[in-house]
């Protein structure tokens, strides 16, 4: 028996991801609906061997779909993902449109995953760069509590879509050339200005926001907190963009309650964590990195130390596949959940 699924934003960056995850962890599926803009609508894509034509999305478009997976911007969940409950289909959306909705769950599977079953049809995939985090974190907050984070990321512009791995590609082979390019994409397509990624690192993820901080900042400072249920969790973050097509790294600074822990412990918590694969042995020079992790599916964890002054305080390195873990698996993982909890319809 298997379940009539939907993607949404089949031909982006993650639902491309979301399609081979579906496969590849064998997913239950009966039925598989690939839907698009109308721009991107009518192209065929090879699935398994089967040729599966994608079709504009539309309010009927999820007739009989049981699980709806979303990848496609905000306002297309906005305006579909209620219209795919409407008719009976639970929704798991990728972008940040219900993130912060009260009625709403975000949901990383390692963290917080009696939180499904408070869905009311709409379960949200919290941002990439949050995710990663929080898996590696959680273990710890279990122990010995959480009182502070402070991160700084080293994001892939595969977060930014396949288009800004495209500028990253040409970019950089106009650059060997000896050619000027005029970017266009990063940091943010929307927005007055535009800088080379080539070659460089760039302090903005999105849009800013009237306190300063960005858009892609303010999500993992308030999507941790929620995820985490600590409403008064201390967070900050400073996100960069760097010249990797796949994989985020973080450097994440946290301050546990208990008094006297030690390196080794953290580390002996993270080796047995689920989701994690701890990769530390400086002496070895041990450490993850974004070529390694990707297409993986866990977070890889390295670099644990005390803070030298803090005692409390602990550094670690955190990366993870940003389009699996951090979208596309965190994704089919809700939706494994789902059927293993008995909610899906
Ligand atoms: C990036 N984290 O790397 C973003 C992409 O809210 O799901 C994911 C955006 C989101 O640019």
């Amino acid at each position: 028996k298997g379940f009539h699924v939907a993607v949404v934003g089949a031909t982006g960056a993650v639902g491309q991801q979301m399609i081979q995850t579906l496969l590849k962890e064998n997913f239950p599926i009966s039925k598989l609906t690939l839907l698009s803009s109308a721009r991107s609508a009518g192209k065929v894509v090879d699935v398994n061997g089967q040729e599966i034509t994608i079709q504009e999305a539309k309010p009927e478009s999820f007739e009989g779909v049981q699980i709806a997976l979303f990848s496609a911007g905000g306002d297309v969940s906005k305006e579909l993902a209620p219209e795919a409950v409407k008719r009976g289909a639970i929704v798991v959306d990728n972008t940040s449109a219900f993130r912060m909705d009260v009625d709403k769950p975000l949901v990383v599977p390692e963290v917080n995953e009696a939180d499904l079953h408070e869905h009311n049809g709409i379960i949200a995939n919290p941002n990439c760069s949050t995710i990663q985090m929080v898996v590696a974190l959680e273990p710890i907050r279990q122990k010995f509590g959480l009182k502070k984070i402070i991160v700084s990321t080293y994001q892939a512009v595969s977060g930014a879509g396949a288009t800004a791995v495209e500028e990253l590609m040409d970019q950089t082979k106009s650059i060997l050339a000896g050619e000027t390019v005029e970017p266009k994409i990063l940091p943010v397509k929307a927005d007055k200005n535009h800088y080379q990624i080539a070659f460089n690192a760039i302090p903005q993820i999105d849009k800013f926001q009237e306190n300063g901080y960005t858009y892609e900042e303010m999500k993992m400072i308030n999507e941790t907190k929620k995820i985490m249920h600590l409403p008064d969790l201390q967070v900050s973050a400073t996100c960069v963009r760097l010249p990797v097509a796949v994989g985020h790294s973080e450097s994440v600074y946290f301050e546990v309650e208990t008094e006297g822990v030690s390196a080794q412990e953290i580390k002996a918590l993270l080796k047995d964590a689920p989701g994690v694969v701890l990769q530390d042995d400086p002496e070895n020079q041990v450490y993850p990195m974004p070529a390694n992790c990707v297409g993986k599916n866990d977070v890889f964890v390295g670099r644990i130390r005390k803070d030298i002054d803090e005692d409390r305080g602990f550094h670690m390195w955190v990366v993870s596949d940003n389009l699996l873990k951090g979208a596309a698996w965190n994704s089919v993982q809700i939706a494994e959940r789902l059927v293993e909890l008995g909610l899906v319809k």
